[in-house]
């Protein structure tokens, strides 16, 4: 199997900010520095020569890159040139990133669970009815039955978002998907540059919330977090405060499923202190945005986080297990030292509490390297923590304060000499065992510790790592390939989906602009991509077809990261 990979000349093909860096690369067989133009409607408006890199471990190719950061001209309609072959077109402009902050937020409305779904919010092609409401032939989430063995009783697990292309409903997941778009609102109170902050508030997203006075972000957020709220272990039980680990169908179902349409039993599946602790976290961030709109809500939130952290402190090893894959993912993980320590972080912002602050300083992730090479993800979460002590402002000592913001700073360090290594730039090494399930998100959370050092120092080295990490996404890559929906010549439209399931059945949508893949997956992990692309260099194992589920899913938590990172570059055009 060969893909088509188009012009040889790899680019951001939705654009570049003009003030930003502009880098391409050029996939040649040629060893020496090769001429290039930039071109405006054909005209040529800049030149210069290409710079050889040799073979790029990642991708397998010989390649160079071609820098045109000089030219700052906004425009639409340029190409660029160069070894006999015209990139994609692309525009220089300020507002590149407007838009795309709006629609990998819109993402979260559609996958929205127990709620119509309106048409004159989403679209003709999108409407439709509210899934899992106990509504024939739904058995619903309103009153879930736990599995065989697990609890007596029954929950009102109504809402949240689907997971992903799954009708599976995820705690662990839903935690960092929370956070991300509570940390998105979050940066707007605490960032220098978040300049465009009111473009998150009330009226700037597609939701039934709009016009209620509070941000449409935290909207968004709250419809999870209610959930989470739900999920949590009655008073009175033997595990009360814990989180039951996630809800989701008896068996798999097939592909296309309407959510209204799923006729499966629907299950609790055991509490862990994975997902008390995403709980914890969440809800404690949650309550601290939400108590200038909502006192009452702020309340119950926190209540319920620091129910859920000493639930998670009485019963700190109750692991999910790694074989419950069966009707949803397994989400299983056996170290949960950095949600203990996530959670206690967020739990210090909103409290100032002394108790939390000693488990803080007990953990061995507060002086610890919690970013790892391959980015910060659902089963780890330290980085959620220690972004948030390097940015909101708390009571810990001004030294240990330095030391956190000093290991941001140091860790985007580190990306930045890894982007230096890559010739297509992204902050994330070339081995396969880099090329990991999701790994678009994992590049992305690296852009957000680059971002977040940019906004604690104001260097404007971390600002361009983060750039050149979206044009990895938006099309500068091996494949030539866009991986959000909507944004690019050539991008992603057959995400793995039981909702925006076209390829399968024209009269179904394909997934909403600004819905990103999980991307390039050495792993291989699913049937379909294993048989067609076995033996894949690591940034060629990827496809845009619906049955590759490994490679080119959905999910919430990937679709958060793309809104924390579009938000911050919508602000760098703002200047
Ligand atoms: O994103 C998850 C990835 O990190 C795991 O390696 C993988 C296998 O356990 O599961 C991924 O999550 C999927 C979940 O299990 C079920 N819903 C769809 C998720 C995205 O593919």
């Amino acid at each position: 199997y060969v893909p088509d990979t188009g012009p040889r000349v790899r680019v951001n093909q939705v654009g570049y900010l003009p003030d930003g860096p502009k880098r391409a690369t050029l996939v040649t067989d040629a060893t020496a520095a090769l001429p290039w133009q930039l071109t405006k409607n054909g005209a040529v408006v800049a030149g210069g020569s290409s710079t050889p890199r040799g073979i790029d471990a990642a991708s397998g190719q010989n390649v160079h890159t071609i820098d045109f950061s000089g030219y700052a001209t906004q425009g639409t309609g340029l190409t660029l040139v160069a070894d006999g072959e015209t990139s994609h077109p692309f525009d220089i402009t300020r507002t590149l990133y407007d838009r795309l902050r709006a629609d990998s937020l819109h993402f979260f409305y559609v996958q929205r669970s127990g709620i119509a779904i309106d048409a004159a919010l989403a679209g003709e092609e999108y409407a439709r009815p509210a899934g899992h409401l106990g509504v024939a032939p739904n058995q619903g989430d309103t009153d879930v039955p736990c599995q065989p063995g697990v609890c007596g009783y029954r929950l009102d697990a109504r809402g949240g978002w689907y997971d992903a292309g799954d009708h599976g409903k995820y705690v662990v997941n839903g935690g960092i998907a929370t956070a991300q778009l509570l940390s998105t609102y979050e940066r707007t109170k605490t960032a220098p540059t978040a300049a465009w902050g009111a473009q998150l508030g009330d009226g700037t997203l597609r939701l039934p919330e709009r016009g209620n006075k509070v941000p449409d972000i935290l909207d968004e957020a709250r419809w999870e977090l209610e959930w989470l709220l739900r999920m949590q272990v009655p008073a009175g039980q033997p595990l009360a405060g814990m989180a039951h680990h996630k809800l989701h169908d008896q068996n798999w179902t097939g592909l296309p499923l309407a959510p209204e349409a799923d006729p499966q039993p629907r299950e609790l599946h055991p509490p862990s202190t994975a997902a008390t602790l995403n709980l914890a976290a969440a809800a404690a961030q949650g309550a601290r945005l939400w108590a200038p709109y909502d006192a009452a809500f702020a309340g119950r939130a926190l209540a319920a986080a620091k129910t859920a952290y000493a639930a998670a402190k009485a019963h700190p090893a109750v692991y999910a297990s790694p074989t419950d894959g069966n009707g949803g993912g397994a989400y299983s993980d056996d170290d949960v030292t950095d949600e203990f320590y996530w959670a206690a972080a967020e739990l210090y912002l909103t409290t100032g509490a002394a108790t939390y602050r000693t488990d803080l300083a007990a953990s061995r992730h507060h002086t610890g390297d919690v970013f790892a090479a391959t980015g910060f993800s659902w089963g780890s979460t330290a980085a959620l923590g220690r972004l948030d002590l390097a940015t909101v402002p708390n009571g810990l000592p001004a030294a240990e304060q330095s030391r956190i913001r000093d290991s941001v700073r140091a860790a985007a360090d580190a990306y930045l000499a890894t982007a230096g290594t890559q010739a297509y730039g992204l902050p994330m090494p070339g081995h396969p065992g880099a090329y990991l399930w999701g790994a678009n998100s994992n590049v992305i959370n690296n852009a957000v510790v680059l971002a977040t050092a940019f906004d604690l120092t104001g260097q404007a080295k971390y600002r361009i790592g983060a750039i050149e990490a979206m044009d990895y996404i938006l099309g500068r890559n091996a494949l030539n390939q866009s991986y959000v929906t909507g944004w690019g010549e050539n991008a992603a439209e057959n995400q793995h989906s039981r909702i925006f399931a076209h390829q399968l059945d024209p009269d179904l949508p394909h997934p909403p602009a600004g819905s990103i893949a999980g991307g390039a997956n050495a792993g291989l992990d699913d049937p379909f991509a294993k048989q067609l692309l076995d033996g894949c260099k690591p940034m060629f194992c990827y496809v845009d077809d619906i049955n590759s589920y490994a490679t080119n899913e959905v999910a919430i938590n990937w679709n958060s990261a793309l809104a924390w990172l579009s938000s911050f570059l919508a602000d760098q055009g703002a200047g």
